[in-house]
């Protein structure tokens, strides 16, 4: 089967069977509820706050999934390099397939080749047929560690993490929902970060959904790659190689002294996937009412600069400095100064 047959089918089934599994609904409905300002609710769910539209996909996920040991994993908190993620898993798995002009990149978003197993797999009945896909099969999810099925913990398939600084997180998220024409656009930017400082935050809290990967990393480097945004960003060449090598797809001597590292990379940046036709022009294969140039904003680090006060500039930073303190990770906040020094820029500014 195709991608664009799959695809064709995801989208076929989306329209004629919305998930409306009764039971799920009920086992919903008698968890902790919250209001977000992204859209719809949040749930309390086995510990993490999920919006509602995300749990009967991360029930049947945990459920139905049959994982393979050559499956590939990209997982993430949201808005924190998803996009690119795919992209590099995608090239790098497949370039003895595809040539790097035409490759279905070019024609389709990521996030259309590689599918949500709780957005896109799982969410709509009857689900997708995973069986006859061919090796490597690529799914994503922004379900956080502890929740993951035990078939994917106990099969060889790897999982890519991609984490980022928070601060640059939250302004992401903050654009995309005045992409997205959802509940709460009212919210303001304040009220926003509120919810985000405490956790009550779509598949949060943040802090724990990073540490959960970080410590999976840590326990079993083999299992589990730990990426940071910043330092694809600084060094794209580099993790396409480590990339390359931890998911099983290890470049020859050959294909490095053609430039094929440096190929992967230029594709998958930013400037020319955000250039690329399908996604200035674009709208998803799967989810119809997303434009694919919701997903390609500024691709920069440090841009919470521009829309964090200094005092909830200050607060972030030190949210973070008390959520990983102890864990062995940390972020770099900004393309110009570290973490340090922009704490103690805040502090004159807010003195003056
Ligand atoms: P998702 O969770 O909805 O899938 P995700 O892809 O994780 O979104 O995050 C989008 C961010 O990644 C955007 O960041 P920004 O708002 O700060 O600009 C987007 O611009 C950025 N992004 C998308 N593609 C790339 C890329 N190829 N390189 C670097 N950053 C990228």
């Amino acid at each position: 089967m195709e991608t664009t047959d799959i695809i064709k089918t995801q989208t076929s089934n989306e329209e004629k069977y919305p998930n409306n599994d009764m039971e799920i609904q009920v086992q919903i409905q008698s968890l902790p509820r919250a209001k977000y300002w992204v859209g719809d609710d949040l749930y309390k769910f086995q510990g993490f706050w999920i919006p509602t539209v995300a749990i009967p996909g991360i029930i049947k996920f945990q459920t139905q999934f049959k994982a393979r040991d050559s499956d590939l994993l990209v997982t993430s908190f949201p808005k924190c390099g998803t996009t690119w993620l795919k992209s590099l898993v995608f090239m790098i798995s497949n370039r003895s397939i595809y040539s790097i002009s035409d490759n279905p990149l070019t024609k389709l978003n990521p996030h259309d080749i590689v599918p949500s197993l709780e957005y896109n797999v799982y969410r709509f009945k009857p689900y997708q047929d995973l069986e006859i896909l061919p090796n490597p099969r690529i799914f994503s999810t922004h379900t956080p560690h502890p929740l993951l099925p035990s078939s994917i913990i106990n099969s060889k398939s790897k999982i890519v993490y991609m984490s980022r600084n928070l601060l640059d997180q939250f302004v992401s998220r903050w654009h995309f929902k005045g992409r997205l024409k959802v509940q709460g656009a009212s919210t303001s930017i304040s009220e926003a970060f509120e919810m985000f400082h405490s956790g009550v935050d779509g598949f949060g809290p943040s802090w724990e959904h990073v540490l959960s990967y970080w410590k999976a990393s840590l326990e079993n480097p083999n299992k589990v790659l730990f990426l940071k945004y910043e330092e694809v960003k600084e060094n794209p060449t580099f993790y396409v190689k480590e990339l390359g090598d931890f998911l099983g797809y290890p470049f020859s001597e050959k294909e490095v002294k053609l430039g094929m590292i440096e190929e992967i990379a230029k594709f998958c940046s930013f400037e020319n996937m955000k250039n690329l036709e399908v996604n200035k022009s674009g709208k998803r294969a799967i989810a119809h009412s997303f434009e694919n140039n919701a997903y390609f904003r500024k691709g920069e680090v440090g841009d919470w600069a521009n829309y964090f006060s200094p005092s909830m500039a200050k607060r972030a930073i030190k949210l973070m400095d008390d959520k990983f303190s102890g864990s062995g990770l940390s972020f770099k906040v900004s393309s110009h100064v570290q973490s340090d020094k922009k704490c103690n820029d805040l502090e004159a500014h807010e003195d003056m």
